[in-house]
């Protein structure tokens, strides 16, 4: 038998890619075809993406499939960042720059939305961390303006890049999930959500589900990319963190996940959501996951931290190279200082080292003294923080842990793997690093046929074919403890009153 190739177009908040993946019973390969930069840029005080250059990226990147397949995919799945939407009129055509989820319009809408809807009310029907830029906040930021005026159709990111490709519009579930307008108990809108807060619904498409036909590469499109068609469009999870989770290579039931990459998203896959109201204190959220599953996890600041600190560094005239800072931090004092990586005050952009100084100021402990010091406190804030959502999730949710599976960008970084081990006291197993695309190819080739099986089947390919390197914990655990305690009036911090 031949390989089937699928492609997966995987665009993060940092970078986007497209990836071949070809998939046979017993054997799955993947290859990097195309990677481009994810740059948002700042127009007239709004921070945007810049989708066309992401589009552009996606076009060059089947491109790059096409000559690696010789014009011939099986099919092609795109996932990206959750939360954001472009908005099309009346023709079809994109209204605006999408706004990044990063840019500071929500602040006034949070306390709009908690007026009608108590952040406990919200949550029972929501199952949704609160996060200040939740779609549901930024609908509601848009209300009144031009834009959404003339809007009639909302499409999140991934569904968007999926409609210019086919023509063919929908709303995928995973990705619907993080809007905050979806019941995860019904697995459907949240009707009463939007009515009490005014969102029409109907601004977005019928809701699709992952291994869902997605439509057809447009003739525009083949001609463009030397691709032969048809070439079907299949939906996945097309939130990459649900594909990511899909990519973990876990053997049995009991392991948890972390999708480190620009977030840290760290957490469970259970079979029914968590809406008490402890949950909603700890800021834990139900995202829904592939075959009926729930993503029960905490978003945490992640690499970001780290990748702004680069570019201020870069911007202040002292570039930085990063394997080379990951040796100074793991030579570096452990624990000398951390801060509360859940902690919202690191989520706009800018100044970051600053930030992190100012701190440690705060809570009474020494501030780095250099790049290397300040990656240190970053990495070792973040094992911490993993350590602390870990905890949480296994107590809320009664379910036990024996493995920890570390995958995205951050399976690369080894300092961060092995702090992690030793903050939870729980083996580690680390990658696959791109899981993402892993999982969106993998949906995929269960659709065509190419693999069958449920989740566990899917994971044990994983598992037997892709390199992973395992961390055993190490040292004296009552550190983590103390650290803790010196950043804990903090707590996790984000639940909204
Ligand atoms: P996203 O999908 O959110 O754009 P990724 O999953 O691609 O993010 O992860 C990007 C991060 O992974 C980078 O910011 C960097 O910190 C980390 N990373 C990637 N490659 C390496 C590497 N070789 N060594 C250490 N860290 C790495
Ligand atoms: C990771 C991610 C995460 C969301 C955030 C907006 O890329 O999708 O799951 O919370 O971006």
């Amino acid at each position: 038998t031949h390989p089937l190739a699928f492609a997966a177009i995987d665009l993060g908040a940092s970078s986007g890619r497209v990836m071949v993946g070809r998939v046979e019973p017993a054997a799955l390969a993947l290859e990097e075809v195309h990677r481009f930069p994810n740059t948002p840029v700042r127009v007239g005080g709004t921070l945007h993406w810049d989708v066309l250059a992401l589009y552009r990226g996606v076009l060059d990147g089947l491109r790059a499939a096409a000559q690696a397949t010789g014009g011939r995919l099986n099919g092609i799945g795109i996932d990206s960042w959750a939360v954001d939407y472009g908005l099309l009129d009346a023709t079809g055509a994109l209204i605006g720059n999408p706004v990044h989820y990063r840019d500071s319009r929500t602040e006034p809408a949070v306390a709009k939305v908690a007026e009608v809807l108590p952040p406990s009310r919200l949550y029972a029907a929501t199952g949704l961390q609160h996060l200040p830029f939740n779609t549901v906040y930024q609908l509601v930021a848009a209300e009144g303006s031009p834009a959404l005026d003339a809007a009639r159709t909302a499409l999140l990111i991934p569904d968007l890049i999926s409609y210019w490709l086919t023509g063919v519009a929908g709303t995928e579930i995973t990705n619907a999930s993080t809007t905050q307008l979806i019941d995860p108990r019904t697995r459907d809108w949240a009707r009463p959500v939007a009515d009490a807060l005014g969102i029409d619904l109907s601004l977005f498409p019928f809701l699709r589900h992952p291994g869902d036909p997605a439509g057809e590469l447009r003739s525009g499109v083949l001609e463009e990319t030397g691709l032969k068609g048809p070439v079907p469009v299949t939906a996945v999870g097309s939130h990459d963190t649900a594909s990511a989770v899909v990519g973990v290579p876990a053997r049995d039931e009991r392991f948890a996940y972390i999708a480190t990459g620009t977030w840290s998203l760290v957490g469970l896959e259970l079979d029914a959501p968590v809406l008490t109201e402890d949950s909603r204190l700890a800021n834990f959220t139900n995202e829904l996951g592939i075959d009926g599953t729930v993503r029960y996890l905490r978003n945490i600041m992640g690499l970001w931290m780290l990748q702004e600190c680069l570019r201020s560094w870069a911007a202040e005239g002292h570039p930085q190279e990063l394997g080379e800072l990951l040796r100074g931090a793991a030579q570096s004092t452990p624990l000398r200082s951390v801060v509360d990586a859940g902690d919202p005050e690191f989520i706009a952009p800018g100044r970051m080292p600053e930030r992190i100084a100012e701190a440690c100021r705060r809570t009474g402990q020494p501030v780095p003294r250099d790049p290397a010091e300040t990656t240190r406190c970053v990495l070792d804030s973040l094992a911490l923080a993993h350590r602390r959502a870990l905890a949480d999730a296994q107590r809320l949710s009664g379910r036990g842990v024996d493995a920890v599976h570390i995958v995205g960008g951050g399976a690369h970084n080894e300092l961060l793997c092995r702090l992690t081990a030793d903050a939870c006291g729980l083996p580690v197993v680390a990658g696959p690093a791109e899981a993402a695309a892993l999982g969106n190819v993998l949906v995929q080739a269960r659709t065509a046929g190419a693999v069958e099986g449920g989740l566990a089947e899917l994971r044990r390919l994983l598992s037997e074919t892709q390199p992973l390197r395992h961390y055993e914990p190490m040292g004296d655990h009552t550190a983590w403890d103390r650290a803790e305690a010196r950043i804990a009036d903090g707590g996790p911090g984000t639940a909204y009153d």
